[in-house]
This record gives structure tokens, C-alpha cells and sequence, in this order.
């Protein structure tokens, strides 16, 4: 059993819908035990494309980094998203954000996500679920990150998800 961390994004159709339907197809392979609030989000990297919906949720896995890699990617294209260039509107992206406190670096898959401490969309909602968290082989915490981010994009609290299923949360 892994304890990972994921970070959700929409941008194209209905934003909600599909980051509450993304969720629930995670539940079949992710027990989540946490997840953020939704948050509105000003784009990161091409601006010319509408904000975000953004979450990030924590979980518990069985599937090993690859295959969890597979299976969110599986979601991703079941969803509707095509390949495109980077940073590109898209229904629906599901990173991997970190699993357990593991390094990896191979072609297909980073962990920690490569971005996370510059990306204020990621980190104000990894602060309301994990301040305390401390990404492997850095001493500062999720919390003191947040807190030296400068000149972040626009990150606007949106809704709650209460319920995932007949999870409530
Ligand atoms: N995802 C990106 C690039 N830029 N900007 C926001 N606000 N939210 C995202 O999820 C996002 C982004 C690439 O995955
Ligand atoms: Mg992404
Ligand atoms: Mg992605």
C-alpha cells in the first residue's frame, strides 16, 4: 500500500462535473481520505486559455508507481483528453504528485512532481490538506514553500467537494 498524492486540473467543458467524475473513477483503484477544496486558478505557462478548476486529494493505493501512472492516464483519455502541446487546455490532467516518500526519475514519470514549489495552484491546496508534508530530500515543508512563492498566479478558493460516491468527506 502506497499513500500517494494527486493534483486534479480542468479547464475546458464543465469544469466540476468532470473533476467529481474523475474522482470517482480514481476510488476504483485509490481509497481517498482526503481532498481539498476546488480552486479557481489563473493558467500557468500559456495564458491564453480559460482558468482552471483545480483540487489535490490524498489516497491509498495498491498499484505501484507505474501502474498508477497508467491507470490515471487510462482516466485522462477516457475523459476525452487528446494529446496536445504542453501546458494545453484540457478536460481533465491528473498528476502524481508524490507516493510514499519516494525519488523517482525515468523517462515516463517524475516524483515528486517536478513543478510542485512553483506552482501556487498546487501548493495553497496541498497546504489546506498536508502543510506538515515534506517532499523527499527537501527540508521544507508544503507549508513553508507556500510561504516563499512569490509572483504566483491567481489562486481563488471555488467550492467543497463533500462527497465522492458514498464517501462523504
Ligand atoms: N496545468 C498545467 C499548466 N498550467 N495552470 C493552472 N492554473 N492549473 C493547472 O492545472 C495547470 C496550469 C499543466 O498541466
Ligand atoms: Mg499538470
Ligand atoms: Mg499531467
Amino acid at each position: 500500500m502506497g499513500t500517494i498524492y494527486l493534483g486534479l486540473g480542468s479547464n475546458l467543458g464543465d469544469r466540476e462535473a468532470t473533476l467529481m467524475k474523475a474522482l470517482e473513477l480514481l476510488t476504483q483503484h485509490v481509497a481517498l481520505n482526503q481532498v481539498s477544496s476546488i480552486y479557481e486558478t489563473e493558467p500557468v505557462g500559456y495564458s491564453n486559455q480559460p482558468w482552471f478548476l483545480n483540487l489535490v486529494c490524498r489516497g491509498e493505493t495498491d498499484l505501484d508507481p507505474d501502474e498508477l501512472l497508467a491507470f490515471v492516464k487510462g482516466i485522462e483519455a477516457q475523459m476525452g483528453r487528446v494529446p496536445s502541446f504542453p501546458n494545453a487546455p484540457r478536460q481533465i490532467d491528473i498528476d502524481l504528485l508524490f507516493y510514499d516518500d519516494q525519488k523517482i526519475e525515468s523517462e515516463n514519470l517524475i516524483i515528486p512532481h517536478p513543478r510542485i514549489g512553483e506552482r501556487g495552484f498546487v501548493l495553497v491546496a496541498l497546504a489546506e490538506i498536508a502543510p506538515w508534508l515534506a517532499p523527499p530530500l527537501n527540508a521544507k515543508t508544503i507549508k513553508e514553500l507556500l510561504s516563499e512563492l512569490t509572483d504566483s498566479e491567481q489562486v481563488r478558493k471555488w467550492g467543497n467537494v463533500s462527497s465522492i460516491g458514498s464517501k462523504t468527506f
